[in-house]
């Protein structure tokens, strides 16, 4: 029999990863989606016909106890949440209440209607913040710099919580940054690749910037959906941490990127005040040995390889259209 798998946050860059992943398995997958005014599917259009699509809101506790009742899945994978950090601080509350209070709903839906389900939820290296102890590991203390940090520490012990208090396979992935050609475009390394294809192709001049000395962990989110995976096949729940143990800054993926498109990158790149961040994290790098221990997981792809893979597909995607896609810049009030 097909296991069933229930993911929230199905329409993003992981959870379009992870429903490839999983009906590569023989899984069969549901995907909860929010309602929007337009079609939200484009990342997981090329999947539609093999997966169902349920109608929910992580702030809306009884459309979350009814996804669970319905598919009454053997796992459940948590994406869903207000995930740019930037964005945390122009909305706090509502990123409390989708990325932190969101959690407790799910695992009280959990709790609720299906307790033998397994949980991963999606925490995030951002809780280390002002870091404690480097590299960082399941064990380095955490000390939140965003409200986006705070919320998901938040959702991290509320999963230990709830595994503790009613023994519920529940595991959290304090997973660092990762990212895909299918990333959001408002995200550094997605901005500075598409951007760079942009410049490329004549669409446009310049590259504004924030803080281009910030270094974090990178890896391929197509990589991490199968540490995500094997933790939930363990006998025992855990937490572990993701990460590929290197770092690197803003500015050397920027060179990296201006290289692929054979351009100089200090022509086109301007640093622009408005996009640092009231309280910076100023460099994160992960210790993932338990995974690679305890899971056998190992990253596969390359820094240097990511970033000139998500230049080509920008290019590619951006050739078959006539002008280059909008896009919005958030800046912080
Ligand atoms: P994305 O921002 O690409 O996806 C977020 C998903 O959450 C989208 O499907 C979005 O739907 C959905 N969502 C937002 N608000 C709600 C809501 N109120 N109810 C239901 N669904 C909602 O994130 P990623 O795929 O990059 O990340 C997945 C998870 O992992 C997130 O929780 C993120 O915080 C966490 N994380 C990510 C890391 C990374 O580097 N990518 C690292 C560590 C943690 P819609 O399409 O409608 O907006
Ligand atoms: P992050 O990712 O905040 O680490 O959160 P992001 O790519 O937004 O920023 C990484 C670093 O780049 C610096 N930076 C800029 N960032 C953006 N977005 N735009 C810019 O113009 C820019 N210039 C410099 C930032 O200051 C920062 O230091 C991501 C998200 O996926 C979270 O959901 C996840 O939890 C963490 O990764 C791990």
């Amino acid at each position: 029999m097909s296991k069933i798998a229930l993911i929230t946050g199905i329409t993003g860059q992981d959870g379009s990863y992870m429903t490839e992943f999983l009906l590569e398995k023989g899984y069969r997958v549901y995907g909860l989606i929010r309602r929007s005014s337009h079609e939200p599917t484009d990342r997981i259009q090329h999947l539609l016909s093999k997966i169902e699509i349920l109608d929910g809101d992580l702030t809306d506790q009884s459309s979350l106890g009814a996804a669970v009742q319905t598919v009454n899945p053997d796992e459940i994978y948590n994406f869903a949440a207000q995930s740019f950090v930037p964005t945390s601080w122009n909305q706090p509350v509502l990123t409390a209440d989708v990325t932190g209070l969101g959690v407790v709903r799910l695992l009280e839906a959990i709790h609720k209607y299906k307790s033998d389900a397994k949980l991963y939820q999606a925490s995030s290296s951002e809780m280390f913040g002002k870091v404690k102890e480097t590299p960082q590991k399941e064990t380095t203390p955490f000390y939140p710099r965003s409200p986006y940090g705070v919320a998901k520490v938040y959702a991290h012990y509320i999963t230990v919580n709830y595994r503790e208090s009613y023994n519920l396979f529940a595991c959290s992935g304090i997973a660092f940054n990762h990212e895909s050609p299918r990333r959001g475009l408002e995200f550094v390394s997605r901005k500075v690749t598409h951007t760079a294809a942009k410049i490329k192709l004549g669409h446009t001049k310049e590259l504004p910037l924030g803080n281009l000395e910030a270094k974090r962990d990178w890896g391929f989110a197509g990589d991490y959906v199968e540490a995500m995976w094997l933790m939930l096949q363990q006998d025992k729940p855990e937490d572990f941490i993701i990460a590929t143990g290197q770092a690197h800054t803003v500015k050397e993926l920027v060179q990296i990127a201006f290289d692929e498109v054979g351009l100089p990158w200090e022509k086109y790149v301007r640093v622009d005040k408005k996009l640092f961040r009231p309280a910076e994290v100023d460099h994160l790098i992960g210790d993932a040995a338990k995974a690679k221990q305890n899971l056998g997981w190992q990253p596969k792809l390359s820094f240097e390889e990511m970033i000139r893979l998500m230049v080509h597909e920008d290019i590619k995607s951006l050739s078959k259209t006539a002008a280059a896609a909008p896009f919005t810049e958030f800046r912080i009030r």
